[in-house]
């Protein structure tokens, strides 16, 4: 595997890939790897001949008073789970060779920017639209892989691809979950094993908002009352948001006539986390 550490070495080996008439395939993280993003790198590897990952912690889009300093950074063992996957390419830029000093140009998706995470973590999706758009133009992937687990994300990423014609196709993958149903996520190295247990409580809301609509319930009120009964059930958790919306305009809606996102943030201990699943009618 190769790592490349600067914009110059990572557009040499992506150019070296493309001359060569090789399809390449990308998935950008923020490292602390683990079965979810390995998931990708294999989607990846299956339908690209030259695979590249990137690993940024991208300060961007944390919030003044969110976990950019602790954020788990893990760089010898991603190395290794990369290598095992046989992924081709490592970008591994410094916060520096990213964003050079007096950088003022951003990307906002309007209207989805605000939705979901974007309320409560305001300047979040600029930062993840601005540095994708920066990994999109360094790396030049014919594909990208990102996981539904950030499912407001995808969204976003996929309508900045085509408000913003870039030639790239969006590969969206399932939520990898732990066997009782946890969603992996590089956060869940936070939790203490009391809130690990705790955390639970997110996928069990999604699934009984799922029980409900397999018994027949269409209203989404009920639906989501049912979801936030079950949150609210669980100390020391504290619920952000409990939403059923449009999976591609991430706004409310009332009757479920057509395939909906149910969506979920709460704060665990001091840590955020997210899950989802989707309604198909
Ligand atoms: P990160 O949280 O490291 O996630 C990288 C990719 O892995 C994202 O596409 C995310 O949706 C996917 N992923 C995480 N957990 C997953 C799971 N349990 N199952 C399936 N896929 C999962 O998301 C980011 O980084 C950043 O915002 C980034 C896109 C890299 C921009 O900085």
């Amino acid at each position: 595997m190769k790592v490349c550490k600067t914009i110059d070495d990572m557009r040499a080996a992506s150019r070296e890939a493309r001359r060569e008439g090789k399809r390449l395939g990308f998935v950008p993280t923020m490292g602390a790897l683990h079965q979810g993003h390995l998931s990708l790198v294999r989607a990846a590897k299956a339908k690209s001949d030259v695979v590249a990952a990137s690993i940024f912690v991208n300060p961007l889009q944390f919030g003044p008073t969110e976990d950019l300093a602790k954020y788990p950074r893990t760089f010898d063992a991603d190395r290794e789970l990369l290598e095992r996957e046989a992924a081709d390419i490592l970008f591994v830029p410094t916060a520096k060779e990213m964003y050079r000093p007096g950088a003022v140009t951003y990307v906002t998706v309007e209207g989805l920017s605000d939705k979901l995470c974007g309320r409560s973590r305001p300047g979040h999706f600029r930062g993840v639209a601005t540095v994708v758009a920066k990994l999109f133009h360094i790396v030049e992937p014919d594909l990208a892989f990102f996981g539904q687990k950030d499912a407001a994300q995808c969204v976003i990423i996929q309508r900045m691809v085509r408000d913003l014609n870039l030639p790239v196709e969006i590969v969206v993958c399932p939520i990898v979950r732990e066997p009782d149903g946890l969603a992996m996520s590089s956060r869940n190295a936070y939790l203490s094993p009391e809130e690990r247990t705790s955390a639970l409580v997110l996928y069990r809301a999604l699934t009984a908002t799922r029980t409900l609509f397999e018994q027949g319930e269409r209203n989404t009120a009920a639906l989501i009352a049912a979801g936030r009964r079950v949150m609210a059930k669980e100390r020391g958790v504290r619920l952000d948001y409990f939403e059923i919306v449009d999976p591609d305009l991430l706004t409310p809606v009332p009757e479920l006539t057509r395939p909906v996102l149910v969506a979920v943030a709460a704060v665990v201990g001091t840590t955020r986390l997210i899950d989802n699943i989707l309604l198909s009618v």
